[in-house]
């Protein structure tokens, strides 16, 4: 069960608001409104309004548990939330896809100029910070980082460029070699299945991704990895599974990490 199908103790609940306010600075506000008869400090959070406001208070009577788990389930953050969260203009919604955000193939069919899209581009290439000074590092080291590889979930595949256009790359057969390497290696690690091509064919068309934006910049082993399970569980993948997804991908990379030191 989820931090917010449970139920929390005060001094929980206190711990809680300090991080949920300090992660949301921009939307959330705690206010100090005064303290109950045994001292105890009492907050509002208030969820940033333009003008009128709704109150909600949640656990008037103590021996209402539901009560306040519901305070704390309604502010609480979107589990499945995907894109960033900057807010560029006058758009209407929050956020960018950070991996339709690199400059390689930039807002192509796969993606979206809609700011409210889960794949939404950005208004520009490298409109996002984080996606900024990814790029400048790769860029600034290019020389040296041999392999690429970014991990996403889910659908168990090793995928390499291109993801923004279904021509081939001029490293295609190497790369396949190299991705088919990898699903062998976690198969015999763990027994899963994990299937291996380019982006484009694989998963779908998909253009402003890391991978391809630095396979194009030199880095020729450039990978995706996406780690289980295959839609079970999907991002909600439980705790337990953990440690054999992070063993069978780390024998992946050690099979990647193989290869490149035997032929650069
Ligand atoms: O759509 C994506 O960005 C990735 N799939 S996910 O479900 N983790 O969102 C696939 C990325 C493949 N590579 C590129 N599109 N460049
Ligand atoms: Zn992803």
């Amino acid at each position: 069960a989820s931090y917010y199908e449970q139920y929390h103790s005060l001094n929980e609940i206190y711990s809680w608001m300090e991080e949920i306010t300090e992660m949301n600075a921009d939307l959330l506000q705690k206010i100090y409104i005064g303290s109950s008869f045994e001292k105890r400090p009492l907050y509002i959070l208030k969820v940033q309004t333009p003008k009128s406001a709704i109150w909600i208070d949640c656990g008037i009577h103590a021996r209402e548990w539901i009560a306040p788990a519901f305070c704390l389930w309604f502010i609480g953050h979107n589990r499945l939330w995907r894109k960033s969260r900057s807010k560029h203009g006058n758009n209407r919604c929050i956020g960018t896809d950070m991996n339709r955000n690199f400059d390689a193939g930039w807002c192509g069919k796969g993606a979206s100029h809609n700011d409210c899209h889960e794949i939404y581009c950005g208004p520009y290439p490298e409109s996002e910070p984080e996606v900024k000074a990814v790029a400048h590092f790769l860029q600034k080291h290019k020389d040296h980082i041999k392999a690429y590889i970014t991990i996403h979930s889910y659908s168990q595949m090793v995928l390499f460029p291109y993801s923004y256009t279904t021509n081939k790359s001029k490293d295609h057969d190497e790369l396949l070699s190299v991705a088919n390497k990898v699903v062998l290696a976690i198969r015999k690690t763990t027994q899963k299945m994990y299937e291996s091509g380019p982006g484009a064919q694989t998963i779908y068309l998909a253009p402003g991704g890391s991978d391809d934006w630095a396979y194009d910049l030199g880095i020729k082993y450039s990978f995706t990895f996406e780690l289980r399970d295959r839609g079970t569980h999907g991002f909600l993948l439980p705790p337990n599974l953990i440690k054999p997804t992070c063993i069978e991908a780390l024998s992946g990379i050690k099979t990647i990490a193989l290869h490149v030191i035997n032929n650069i």
